[in-house]
C-alpha cells in the first residue's frame, strides 16, 4: 500500500490546453455566528460575495504603528539582499516584505489579537495558521498593479494548497480610492475556480511577485468572469479591512496618483487543509511565501 499525503486533484490547473471552469462545491464560510466576531448576516454576505469590507476595523493610532513598522522594515538596509523583500522591477523600490510576522513583534501580535485570529477562525471553521504574511507597498506615479487572479490558483498549483479553505485580511494603512491603484475583485467570483493554461516555470515565483504571468486567466476567461459577476473595488479609509476568500478573482491597475497605497496582507489557513505536494510545480516555494509549520496560531 503506498500512503501519499496529498490530497486528491479537485483543481487542475496550469493545464496544456483550455478547461471548463470548475464550480466549487466547498463554503467560503464554514463556521457560525456563534463562533466568532461576526453577525450571521455578515456571514452570510461573505458566503455570496466572497469578500467582506469593515470599515475603522483597526484606530487611527494602529494605522500610524503598523505604518511605522512598514517605514521600518522598508528601510532596513540588511533586507535588501534578503529573499524577503522584493523591490518594483523599473524603479528598485520596496513592493512587498514577506514574512513580516517574525520580522515584527507588532504585527505578530496582530495576526493574534481575537479581533483577528477569531474572525479568521470563524470563516474556515478551524484552528488556523499563517500561510503567508506581507506588507505591500504600491509607490506613489510609478507603482504597478496586478493582473486578475485567484490567489488560490496560485497556492494550490505552486504551494500545495488542497481546497480554498483560507481566507485573507488586507488592512488599509492608506486611503484606497478608486483611482490610486485600489483593489478590484468580482462579486461571487469566489465560487468559480478558473483553471490556467501553461506549465509554471521553474522558480516561478522569483518572477510572479514583481508581476504574475504563469497561473492568470485568458482575456476569455476574464470577460465571461465579468459578465456573470461584475466588477467592484475595494475603497475605504485607512485603517478598515477586506476579508476575502482566497479563490475570488482580483487585480489591480498601475497607480500614477501622487497618492501611494499601503496594506498589511495576512492569508489564514485551515489547519485541516495544510499543504501537501504542488500540484502544478516542480517544487515547493520557499517557507516564507507559502508557510509549512501547521501549527496551529495561538
Ligand atoms: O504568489 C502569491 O502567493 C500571491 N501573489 C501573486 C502575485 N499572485 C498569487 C498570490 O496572490
Ligand atoms: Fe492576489
Amino acid at each position: 500500500m503506498t500512503i501519499t499525503t496529498t490530497a486528491e486533484d479537485l483543481f487542475p490547473t496550469r493545464l496544456a490546453t483550455p478547461s471548463d471552469f470548475i464550480e466549487r462545491t466547498q463554503p467560503a464560510v464554514w463556521g457560525s455566528a456563534d463562533d466568532g466576531p461576526f453577525s450571521a448576516s455578515e456571514l452570510e454576505a461573505h458566503e455570496q460575495r466572497g469578500f467582506t469590507i469593515l470599515d475603522d476595523f483597526i484606530s487611527a493610532e494602529s494605522v500610524a504603528l503598523y505604518s511605522r513598522e512598514l517605514d521600518r522594515l522598508a528601510g532596513d538596509e540588511s533586507l535588501r539582499d534578503d529573499p524577503r523583500m522584493i523591490t518594483e522591477r523599473t524603479t528598485g523600490t520596496v513592493r512587498s516584505v514577506f514574512e513580516v510576522e517574525k520580522l515584527s513583534d507588532v504585527l505578530s501580535a496582530l495576526a493574534r489579537d481575537p479581533q483577528v485570529i477569531d474572525r479568521a477562525r470563524q470563516i474556515v471553521g478551524s484552528d488556523v495558521y499563517l500561510h503567508q504574511t506581507r506588507i505591500n507597498y504600491m509607490p506613489s506615479f510609478t507603482g504597478t498593479g496586478f493582473y486578475w487572479h485567484s490567489d488560490f490558483e496560485t497556492w494550490h498549483a505552486e504551494d500545495g494548497m488542497p481546497i480554498p479553505r483560507s481566507v485573507s485580511l488586507s488592512i488599509a494603512l492608506t486611503d484606497n480610492y478608486p483611482y490610486n491603484g485600489g483593489l478590484m475583485v468580482m462579486p461571487g467570483s469566489h465560487r468559480t475556480f478558473v483553471p490556467a493554461v501553461g506549465e509554471t516555470p521553474d522558480n516561478n515565483h522569483e518572477q510572479s511577485l514583481q508581476s504574475q504571468e504563469a497561473g492568470v486567466p485568458s482575456h476569455a476567461a476574464i470577460t465571461a468572469m465579468a459578465e456573470k459577476y461584475g466588477i467592484d473595488q475595494f475603497t475605504g479609509a485607512a485603517g478598515s479591512a477586506l476579508w476575502f476568500d482566497s479563490n475570488i478573482m482580483h487585480g489591480s491597475g498601475n497607480n500614477i496618483t501622487p497618492y501611494s497605497r499601503s496594506n498589511v496582507f495576512m492569508v489564514f489557513n485551515s489547519v485541516e487543509n495544510a499543504l501537501g505536494d504542488p500540484y502544478a510545480a516542480r517544487s515547493p516555494r520557499p517557507m516564507h511565501i507559502a508557510n509549512r509549520d501547521f501549527t496551529p496560531l495561538r
